[in-house]
């Protein structure tokens, strides 16, 4: 596949949305690259997924979703997001920014919601075809602190000890993930002012542009 998948991962709030829009707008503005930059995130990178994330992250739904169920739906989320959009996208060869991918299943439904991670990660793999990340950004913060901007933004009036320990466990297992996967996963200390941490990401994704053969030279190939 000739294009570069940049995912960016972490808990709530920890300011994904926020830095894969100021990156997009760096690429844009900064680089000379030949090739298109898009955005996108899981779940609802599609038109099936903006239904399926809808039904996944409504709050008021009467019935309880089994997290059998929850888990199947982000993995048909993926599958779909995966065959209609990114692959076609990276053979293109564009660049392409994604709010979330197979990690946060390893940590929300894996982690979190204690769900067999072998399972998971045979679900990711035929979701996915074998598609991985060139570069995943975790972004890492503090739960409280994550939770905190969100209230902040309105999200969330109260924050439940259930919900802490369970966002405790979802970042316990970025930190695993990071841990096990240190070429493609690199943290970033999301617990920083904005630009500081837009910054280290400009740094970060240059160096890896640079090491996938990319040129910020007009007059070269990319
Ligand atoms: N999920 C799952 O369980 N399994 C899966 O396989 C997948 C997903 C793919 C997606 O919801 C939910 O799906 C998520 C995991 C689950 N649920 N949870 N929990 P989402 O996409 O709507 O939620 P999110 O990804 O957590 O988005 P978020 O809460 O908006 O977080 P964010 O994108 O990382 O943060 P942000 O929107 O950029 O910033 C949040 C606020 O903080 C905002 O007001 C900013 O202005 C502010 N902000 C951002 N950066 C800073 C800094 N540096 N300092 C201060 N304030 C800041």
């Amino acid at each position: 596949m000739k294009g570069k998948l940049i995912v960016f991962e972490g808990v709530e709030g920890a300011g994904k949305t926020t830095q894969m829009q100021r990156l997009i707008h760096w690429l844009q503005a900064s680089w000379f690259l030949k090739v298109g930059v898009v955005a996108t995130r899981e779940p609802g990178g599609t038109e099936l997924g903006k239904q399926l994330r809808h039904l996944l992250l409504k709050q008021d739904s009467g019935e309880l979703v089994s997290e059998m169920a929850e888990l199947l739906m982000y993995a048909a989320d993926r599958a779909q997001h995966v065959e209609t959009f990114l692959k076609p996208e990276l053979s293109k060869g564009t660049i392409v920014l994604c709010d979330r991918f197979t990690d946060s299943t390893i940590a929300y439904q894996g982690y979190g919601r204690g769900l067999k991670l072998n399972l998971i990660k045979q679900l990711n793999e035929i979701a996915t075809g074998g598609l991985q990340s060139d570069l995943t950004l975790w972004l890492d913060i503090n739960v409280e602190a994550g939770l905190a901007r969100v209230r902040a933004r309105g999200g969330r009036d109260r924050i439940e000890q259930a919900d802490l320990k369970f966002h405790r466990l979802v970042q316990q297992g970025f930190g695993e993930l990071a841990e096990e996967n240190k070429s493609r996963i690199v943290r970033i200390n999301g617990d920083r002012p904005e630009h500081e941490v837009a910054q280290e990401i400009q740094t970060m994704v240059t160096r890896r542009l640079e090491d996938w053969g990319y040129s910020n030279n007009p007059h070269t190939e990319h």
